[in-house]
């Protein structure tokens, strides 16, 4: 009886055991559920079995695009270039993410003298609009949610007629958000159609756009983000569009001053509103003509090509100038406890800040041999314990014999 008693309660603990990884199994697919993924990549896909999943994924963005269903999704970009023209439609709450602009490119494919007004790469609303003026659309008179997010785009980027978010995405071209107007069919007594109004809206945050911004019909937040080239909104009431606003704040703009431009026969503009953090100023990028939009720094630039950290002989305005509210936590150190502005603000690419001597590791503004002893006693420690940062003096996230060559090759220099 007594081991009927005992092999019960066994069976009892294996029975609860295994209804809790069950409840913990249906927690994790619901969670899943809430949040669904569709994979793309154009290296691991296999021809036929391009379902969406991260074993068989998609093998372009649009294919991944035309996937979603109800509800929305998530597409998760896996790195590489993607030589393609993206179009957003039908679906609200779509995501196109990607790992970073360092690794992740939308170069379109538009060629440049065949359709030299749609040499764009869009994420638009609207699959029939490629190199159209104009086309029929049906129209719900609802902006759909889009959000792009960790994207090189190499040409123009924008959105139309839709709430679209560009967060941490370099644009190399020019970025353009604007409502559109689209025709609804079925007026009977005028076999006609009418004109309906899209009026969209646009975030863009933590960008940098090398072309500068032209948006009209919405309106515009920008935040932290870097803009070579002029930003403007105009005023297209010609087209019965909405007002528009255009609202930027913590970011650098190398061209004019964003303005309204009001067209002509018309007598009212959107506002502009400049609120508090704006510089005007270079952005000193690193090699922008090459599409390497990093921040210039003294202390430390991400280079891409070389997946090494390099330092310049000058640092950008815009590290350390973004909103000081903004989350800076993912900036590797020293990362001046505030957010930079541009494409790489608050990811691991960000440009080191100027408040620390590279190889002073024991922070007394000279390096010497006590730092070289400083950094010896710490090889092999994990980087992110204390202030180890100071001895990965190369930011490889390692600290070994190579960040002592650098200490030696930077020794007798001092804070100025
Ligand atoms: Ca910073
Ligand atoms: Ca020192
Ligand atoms: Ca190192």
């Amino acid at each position: 009886m007594e081991s009927f008693r005992t092999l019960s309660a066994s069976l009892f603990a294996v029975v609860v055991l295994a209804l809790a990884i069950c409840m913990s199994l249906a927690a994790t697919e619901m969670a899943a559920a809430a949040t669904p993924g569709i994979f793309v990549s154009n290296t691991r896909y296999t021809p036929g079995k391009e379902y969406g999943t991260w074993l068989y994924p998609c093998k372009s963005i649009q294919d991944g695009v035309f996937r979603v269903g109800m509800g929305g999704a998530i597409i998760l970009i896996e790195d590489g270039t993607y030589v393609e023209n993206v179009a957003v439609s039908y679906y609200s709450g779509i995501e196109l993410r990607g790992n970073g602009p360092s690794v992740c490119v939308l170069q379109g494919n538009f060629g440049a003298s065949a359709q030299t007004e749609c040499e764009t790469t869009y994420v638009y609303d609207d699959p029939e609009w490629f190199g159209q003026s104009h086309s029929v659309r049906t129209c719900t008179g609802t902006p759909i949610d889009v959000a792009v997010t960790g994207l090189a785009i190499t040409g123009n980027a924008g959105g139309s007629g839709t709430n679209i978010r560009f967060t941490n995405c370099v644009v190399g071209g020019e970025l353009n958000i604007s409502g559109y107007s689209c025709e609804v069919w079925g007026i009977p007594e005028f076999g006609a159609f009418e004109y309906e109004t899209v009026p969209g809206t646009g975030v863009v945050i933590n960008c940098t756009v090398a072309n500068g911004m032209d948006c009209g019909a919405a309106d515009v937040t920008v935040r932290n983000s870097v803009i070579l080239g002029a930003a403007k909104v105009h005023n297209q009431a010609a087209w019965s569009y909405g007002p528009a606003t255009l609202d930027v704040a913590y970011t650098c703009w190398s061209g004019p001053t964003p303005i309204c431009i009001t067209k002509s026969g018309h007598t009212t503009c959107p506002d502009v509103v400049l609120g508090e953090g704006n510089i005007e100023v270079d952005p000193l990028l690193a090699d922008p003509l090459n599409g390497d939009y990093h921040l210039k720094s003294r202390f430390g630039r991400r280079n891409p090509a070389t997946q090494t950290w390099v330092t310049d002989d000058v640092t950008s305005p815009c590290i350390d100038a973004g909103d000081p509210a903004s989350d800076y936590s993912s900036e590797p150190q020293p990362n001046g406890s505030r957010i930079n502005m541009g494409a790489y603000g608050n990811t691991t690419e960000a440009s080191r800040s100027t408040t620390y001597l590279i190889g002073d590791v024991n922070g007394d503004c000279a390096v010497n041999v006590l730092d070289l002893i400083q950094a010896r006693n710490r090889l092999g420690q994990a980087v992110s314990s204390g202030d180890n940062w100071k001895a990965d003096v190369n930011g490889d996230g390692l600290i070994n014999v190579l960040d002592l060559l650098v200490i030696r090759g930077k020794l007798n220099t001092q804070c100025e």
